[in-house]
Parts: C-alpha cells; sequence; structure tokens
C-alpha cells in the first residue's frame, strides 16, 4: 500500500517547531499523485488551474490530518471556545496563507518549479474568497487566522453565498457591477458536511397553548422551514499545529416541505419555497435599499444565526446533555457588528421553546454568552428592522423581543424614575410612522461585552453612541484595537521585505511581531537603508507591470506611490484626495518646472451599487485621470490610475509597494481601520488624519514619521456645533473655488460640462458634511512636507524603517489575546 505525504509527515515537526516537514522530493510526489488521482489529468496534459488544484490537494493532505486532531482534541479536552459570528468574512485566497503557515512555501515553491512551473504564476489561478464587503469582513478573516495560530479553541461562522462582493469593471470611467462567481469550478479548500445539516423554521404565527397548570406555552408554527448545509473550510494557525475551521451555511430547499406542497398540488407554493430557500445564501449583500432585499437579509440573518445556535447547542449537548448550567461557562458567542443580533432572541427562543426553561434561566445564560463588537458610528450603518417585517418573519422573535424591552425598560426607570425621554430614546423599539428595532441597543442590552475597535472609537462608543448605556453600566464598555495578520500581510505578501527582515533580526517576528522593534536600531544604517529601499523598488517594479496589465497606464517607479485602498465613501474622502490631485495639475500646469517629485496616486475601491454619489467620485477620478495622464505639458510629473476590481489580492500587490498611505476620513468617523497598519507595516509612511487607529500608529511609529493633519474628533464636532460653512472656503481659498469650478466645465469631459459637478453640489450645496473643504489646506500643506521629504532619500528610509520596526502592536495577535484577557477568558488548548 502506498503511503501518502501526510502519513510520512505528520509526526515530524520542523526544528523551528513547524507542525510538519515536507521536502521538495515529497512535496513533488504529492503533487504529481494529486494531479493523477485528484483531478484526474496528468503531467503532459494539466492546465494551469489543474496544477494549482493538485498543490492544493497536496496542502490539504497535510491539512485534513491536523484538523481531524484538532477537532479531537477540543472535544476531549471539553475546553471554553468562542464562536465568532460574522456575515462577513473576507479570506482572499488560501494557498499563499497555507503553505506559509505549515512554512512548506518555499519548498511548495521549488517543486513546482523543478515541475516546470511558477508558484506566483499558479496562485493567479485562485479566485478570491470575497465573502465581505471591506474592514469588518477582512477583520473577521484576521482573526480567525490568530485564533488558530495562537492556539485558541474557535470556530467562524457565516454564510457560504454563491456569491461574494461584485466584480467591478470600469467602463468609460464608471463602475459597472458584474456578478462573482468564486467557485464556479469548485474550491479545494472546502469540505462539505451534510451530517451536520440544520433546519431553520421561518414566517408562520405563534400559539398560545394553555397548560393544565396554569402556565402559558408558545408554540411557533413556521409557514416554512429550509436547510442550512455547512462547508468547513479549515483555518491553519501559524506553525500548522491548531487547523480550526470557518463553518459556512448554505441554504437548500427542505425536501419535507417541498414534497408535501408538491404532493397537494400547490406546485407554485413548493417552487416558491424552492426558490427562497435558494436565494438565502446566493449573494452577499452590498447594500439593502430595496424592500426585497431587506426581506431577505434578514432571513439571512436569522438563517446562520438559527444554524449557527443549533451546532453549538449540538456540540455542547454531546458533552453536558441537558445540564444547561456550564453554557455560558463553556460558550462565548462574539457577534461582529449588530448583524448577527438576532442570536440573542433566537438563543432565548430555543431555551425557553425547547428546552423548558424560564425566562430568568434562559435570560441569565444569554447575557453571559453574548458579547457584541461595534464598527462604525455612522448613523446609516446601525441596523434598524421594521416590526413589521419581523412580525412576519420572525414572529415568536417579535414577542421576546417585547418581552426583553420589557424588562429592560423597568431598569431605566428604576435608574431614572418617571424620565419618559430616556425610556423612548433607549427603548429597543423605536417609534414612529414605521415602529422599528433598533438592533444596536438589543445587542448592548442582550451583551456581557461590547467594544469598539480602536481607543479613540471605543471612548466615542462610550460618548456619544451609547452614553446612558454607559452610564447604566460601566464595567461592560472597553476597547480591542483592531490588528491584521503579519503572515499575510507582510511574510506572504511581502517576500523581500520579510527576508531581509528575518535576516537581520532572526525569523520569528511572524508570530511574535514586536520582535520587529529590534529593526530600529538599522534605521539609520546606511547598508540597511539601502537594502530595504531596494525591496521597496523591487515592489514597485513589480507593481509597475500589474498596473500596465490592468489599465494600460505607464508609471515610473521613481515616483512616489500614493495609494488610497478601501471601501468608496464620503467620510473616507476619495475626493478630498481628487481635488488635491486636481490642484497640484493646476499648480503644474502653471509652472511645469515646479520643484516637485512625481507621484503617483494609486486608488482602488468599490462603491455600494446604490450608493449614487460613490460612484460619481470612481467616474470623477478616472476621468481626472484620463486627462492627467494624457497630457504631455506636465511631462509625467503626475499619475492617476484606478484600479480595477480591489479585492484582498489586488491588496497585497500594492500595500508592499506603496511609500504613502491615505488614511484621510473625517476624524471621528473611521472606526479603526486596518490598510493604515498593513501599509505601515510594509514601510509606508501615513498621510492620515488623527482619526480610529491612525493615534496609535502614531503613538508607536511616532508623529515625525508620518504626515498628520486635518481637524481632530473635538475639532470637528466644535466646527460643526459652530455652525460650518463650505462656502467660507470656497469663497476663501482661490485654489479650492477653482478647482470646484473646473469640474463645472467639460474640461475632463469633453463635450459634456458639468458631467462632473455632483461632487461640488455635495459640497456646497450639500453642506459638505464630511468637512473635505476646511481640511483641504492642511492636507496640501501635509502633502508639501512628504513631497519635500522624498527628495532626502535617507530621511526616508529611516522613517519607512521606523514605521515597519514599531508596528508590533499592531498584529492581530495581539487584538486577539486583547480580546481574551478583556472578553473572552479562553484558555489555549495544545493539539499534539
Ligand atoms: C469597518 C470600519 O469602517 C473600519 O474602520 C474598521 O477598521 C473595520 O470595520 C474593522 O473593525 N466597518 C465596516 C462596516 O466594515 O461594514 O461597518
Amino acid at each position: 500500500k502506498k503511503t501518502t505525504t501526510a502519513k510520512k509527515a505528520a509526526p515530524a515537526p520542523t526544528a523551528e517547531g513547524f507542525a510538519v516537514d515536507v521536502s521538495v522530493e515529497q512535496f513533488k510526489e504529492s503533487i504529481v499523485r494529486n494531479l493523477n488521482t485528484t483531478l484526474g489529468t496528468d503531467v503532459e496534459k494539466a492546465s494551469d488551474k489543474a496544477w494549482w488544484g493538485a498543490t492544493a490537494a497536496a496542502v490539504n493532505e497535510l491539512v485534513f490530518s491536523r484538523l481531524s486532531q484538532t477537532q479531537k482534541t477540543h472535544l476531549n479536552k471539553d475546553t471554553r471556545a468562542v464562536h465568532y459570528l460574522s456575515l462577513e468574512f473576507l479570506m482572499g485566497r488560501l494557498m499563499g496563507n497555507n503553505l506559509q503557515s505549515l512554512g512548506l512555501f518555499e519548498n511548495a515553491a521549488q517543486a513546482l518549479k523543478e515541475l516546470g512551473h511558477e508558484i506566483t504564476d499558479l496562485a493567479e489561478e485562485e479566485p478570491d474568497m470575497a465573502l465581505g464587503n471591506g474592514g469588518l469582513g477582512r477583520l473577521a478573516a484576521c482573526f480567525i487566522d490568530s485564533l488558530a495560530s495562537l492556539n485558541y479553541p474557535a470556530i467562524g461562522y457565516g454564510i457560504h453565498y454563491e456569491h461574494g462582493l461584485f466584480r467591478q469593471t470600469i467602463q468609460q470611467g464608471r463602475q459597472i457591477e458584474r456578478p462573482d462567481s468564486w467557485r464556479e469550478y469548485g474550491n479545494p479548500w472546502e469540505i462539505c458536511r451534510p451530517e451536520s445539516t440544520q433546519e431553520v423554521p421561518l414566517f408562520g404565527y405563534v400559539e398560545t397553548v394553555f397548560e393544565n397548570d396554569g402556565s402559558l406555552r408558545k408554540v411557533w408554527h413556521p409557514g416554512s422551514v429550509i436547510k442550512g448545509v455547512p462547508w468547513d473550510i479549515p483555518i491553519v494557525g501559524y506553525k500548522g499545529t491548531t487547523v480550526n475551521i470557518l463553518r459556512l451555511w448554505e441554504s437548500r430547499a427542505s425536501e419535507f416541505f417541498d414534497w408535501d406542497a408538491f404532493n397537494a398540488g400547490a406546485y407554485k407554493d413548493a417552487q416558491g419555497e424552492q426558490n427562497l430557500a435558494e436565494t438565502v445564501s446566493k449573494v452577499l449583500y452590498p447594500n439593502d435599499e430595496t424592500e426585497a432585499g431587506k426581506q431577505l437579509r434578514l432571513v439571512q440573518q436569522y438563517f446562520f444565526c438559527a444554524c449557527s445556535l443549533k451546532d453549538i447547542m449540538r456540540r455542547y449537548k454531546r458533552a453536558h446533555g441537558n445540564d444547561f448550567s456550564k453554557y455560558a461557562e463553556q460558550i462565548v458567542i462574539q457577534l461582529n457588528d449588530t448583524h448577527p443580533t438576532v442570536a440573542i432572541p433566537e438563543l432565548m427562543r430555543v431555551f425557553m421553546d425547547e428546552e423548558g426553561l424560564n425566562w430568568e434561566d434562559a435570560w441569565a445564560i444569554c447575557q453571559n454568552a453574548f458579547a457584541y463588537t461595534n464598527h462604525t458610528l455612522l448613523p446609516e450603518a446601525l441596523e434598524k428592522w421594521p416590526v413589521y417585517l419581523f412580525e412576519r418573519v420572525l414572529p415568536r422573535h417579535l414577542e421576546i423581543i417585547y418581552e426583553i424591552n420589557r424588562r429592560f425598560l423597568d431598569e431605566v426607570e428604576a435608574q431614572w424614575p418617571g424620565d419618559d425621554a430616556k425610556k423612548i430614546k433607549l427603548s429597543l423599539i423605536e417609534e414612529g410612522a414605521q415602529r422599528m428595532i433598533r438592533m444596536g441597543n438589543l445587542c448592548v442590552v442582550g451583551s456581557y461585552k461590547v467594544n469598539g475597535v480602536a481607543a479613540v472609537h471605543s471612548e466615542l462608543v462610550k460618548s456619544d453612541l451609547f452614553p446612558e448605556f454607559y452610564e447604566m453600566w460601566p464595567e461592560k464598555f472597553v476597547n480591542v484595537t483592531n490588528g491584521v495578520t503579519p503572515r499575510r500581510w507582510l511574510k506572504a505578501c511581502n517576500p523581500r521585505l520579510s527576508s531581509l527582515i528575518s535576516e537581520t533580526i532572526g525569523s520569528d517576528w511572524p508570530g511574535q511581531l514586536d520582535k520587529l522593534v529590534a529593526l530600529k536600531p538599522y534605521a539609520d544604517k546606511p547598508a540597511f537603508q539601502k537594502k530595504y529601499m531596494q525591496a521597496k523598488r523591487e515592489n514597485k517594479l513589480e507593481l509597475v507591470n500589474t498596473i500596465r496589465e490592468l489599465t494600460g497606464v505607464e508609471v515610473s517607479p521613481d515616483a512616489i506611490f500614493d495609494v488610497l485602498i478601501k471601501r468608496l465613501h464620503e467620510y473616507k474622502r476619495q475626493h478630498l484626495n481628487l481635488l488635491h490631485i486636481l490642484a497640484l495639475y493646476r499648480r503644474l500646469l502653471e509652472n511645469p518646472n515646479m520643484d516637485f517629485h512625481p507621484m503617483v496616486f494609486l486608488f482602488g475601491a468599490k462603491a455600494a451599487p446604490g450608493y449614487k454619489l460613490a460612484k460619481e467620485i470612481i467616474y470623477a477620478i478616472n476621468k481626472v485621470a484620463d486627462r492627467i495622464n494624457n497630457d504631455p505639458r506636465i511631462k509625467d510629473k503626475l499619475k492617476v490610475v484606478f484600479l480595477p476590481n480591489y479585492r484582498v489580492s489586488l491588496a497585497e500587490k500594492l500595500i508592499p509597494a506603496a511609500d504613502l498611505s491615505e488614511q484621510i476620513s473625517t476624524a471621528g468617523y473611521e472606526a479603526s481601520g486596518t490598510g493604515n497598519m498593513k501599509m505601515a507595516l510594509n514601510g509606508a509612511l501615513t498621510m492620515g488624519t488623527m482619526d480610529g487607529a491612525n493615534i496609535e500608529i502614531a503613538e508607536e511609529a511616532g508623529e515625525e514619521n508620518m504626515f498628520i493633519f486635518g481637524l481632530s474628533v473635538d475639532e470637528v464636532k466644535e466646527t460643526k456645533a459652530k455652525g460650518y460653512n463650505p462656502w467660507d472656503y470656497y469663497y476663501g481659498n482661490p485654489e479650492i473655488k477653482a478647482v470646484l469650478d473646473w469640474l463645472d466645465t467639460d474640461y475632463f469631459t469633453p463635450g459634456e460640462p458639468g458631467a462632473l459637478s455632483a461632487i461640488k453640489r455635495s459640497l456646497l450645496d450639500g453642506g459638505d458634511p464630511y468637512l473635505v473643504l476646511a481640511d483641504f489646506e492642511s492636507y496640501s500643506e501635509a502633502h508639501k512636507r512628504a513631497n519635500e521629504m522624498y527628495k532626502d532619500q535617507k530621511a526616508w528610509a529611516k522613517s519607512a524603517i521606523l514605521n515597519t520596526a514599531q508596528m508590533g502592536k499592531f498584529t492581530s495577535d495581539r487584538s486577539i489575546e486583547d480580546y481574551v484577557e478583556r472578553i473572552w477568558s479562553l484558555k489555549k488548548c495544545d493539539v499534539k
């Protein structure tokens, strides 16, 4: 009988502590064998896709045994575990990351090379798993990486969307959304687990049953039942000892209801049922502006919460039967934003209606099991659901929410006797023409901890968002500053810098990022500066090629690469950057010999399909780019590039090549940011406001190694309180006036004057809610400082190195340890 690589390799950890050791020869053997036996092809005729698939299969041989081992260990030790409920997991590609975590990247690359393939080329065959919109989803992906890397028992729960975030193409400058079919040809990283399928009831009505002993019992008669089928994605911890899972639920029609309706002749109903069931996990919502979309999103939220809670319960009962006294000791459920809030009334329902607990006991468990992370203060992002929707979709949950509210308002009365205004403000139900359920309030009431994602944000959560709740339960509120996994965001995406760091200070930094501080003494060593800047330059050269392939635009690696990558939103102020580019362009037209180091402004951003102004900003960036890039008068001193379809794998190419990192949100609006951390770690200097985690980055890296500008959080509040008038800036600053008026002409949109006016209108008639004009001048000054500093390559190199050296705090491993200490109380569980 043939022995597999996994069987040979499993017992052999490496000297550096990696769980498995696989030689180049063994890897080759495994890839070729998988090409034959898994992919059904051979070395002569295999496509790149097949080679990639065979490599993935070879990796899985190593991973799956660790996965079973991890699950066995967690079961036997009956450990407390965190269950991370998130509607989004923005995973990106897994090959590079899994190989890095196993310590096998070099051997795999060598094996493929000897077989005639470049691993970097094959990597392009892997579609991104784009099951998220942006920061919140990518954070969830970093967190499950860190949880596994730190050997904590954890499971991520989400939805197995058929289509992730839309694919963006740019046509005539405009964003066009196309479906993203990430698993059209299958996905080797996931395992279907039909044996753990769950059923989810929906709709219908609630019956009150009067028992003989005089008590009441509630019975929910659902109008529909759909099935949730789990797909497991192994999450390989760094060094590969713990392999946790991300469990994603796919919706399917339940045979039972289908057949019933069908047999009764209600073909249309059966069809309807089928349709609903299959649309639930069809797409990730980029927004929810339509009525139909709203109901579907609520169903999505309930669907994955209900499936996940049943899964948790099944596992709990295996160890503890029907004794629920240990539930909150064993289980913590982290709600990633308000999206999974319905898990709170669902767990109450399960305990009371299915397990027979009384209200007090059920509530005591719930309140000790849930914790909630807030990711934004923007009012439009704080979810509210119309009561009528709940009534229709989740009638029993509505009753439970009313009862939670009734009891909660008694507490409010006790705290502020007779203060009805307080009750109106805090109630879980917002009264009005359309009564709404306030999911944020429900989260705070139902959770034992509430955290913001950066120090300043957590303060604002207490002072501005939930001040009364903070007064009632001050100990509930904590901060956990975000972090990013250095495995993906330095080791894997920036091999040049990673090797240089390892050669210089040793190779244990990916698991202990504060070791990077050992680079500090090298910051002013010319030899090290040279190597560091050389790595940056090679990364830029690679990006130059990518830019050419994707856009046809030719840029020079000698220019400053200025990078602004994140979702498109007014508060993130991509248009501030654009106005400044227009100002630079104008200055260069007036004086082509102006003392100015050439710059390339790179943008990557998707706009929510229904967000008109955001789409106009994308259009404007592209139109301005066309004009500037083709204007010989400014002698290539300025280039503007909008890279289409920004996603994790594109970020991995941009971040290592960035010189300047644009983090220019209106202070008080960006909860944390994580792109800011990734770029600083890779040696970009931050151009930023004192907002979100920028403040903490400044504390670590030193303000002198950044370009800070703009109003502070308090100044923003003061400016608004005083009555901000953008027209003052328009008339007060000729440059602002000139660039805004430019947008009304047809200079950038020949034959179509005013095609870019929407931006100007939003800033003037619209009142400039994000203070773009107020911060313009200070932004422009900061850019002058950056441009000046770049001319002194030594000074620049020193600052860049000091950024890398002092980003240790921003590993997601530290964030996870903070969660463990402040919220989760987990114990590490070694998997042998
Ligand atoms: C984002 C925040 O905008 C960002 O500042 C933060 O770093 C990230 O969450 C992770 O905490 N919010 C979202 C969202 O992505 O959908 O609200």
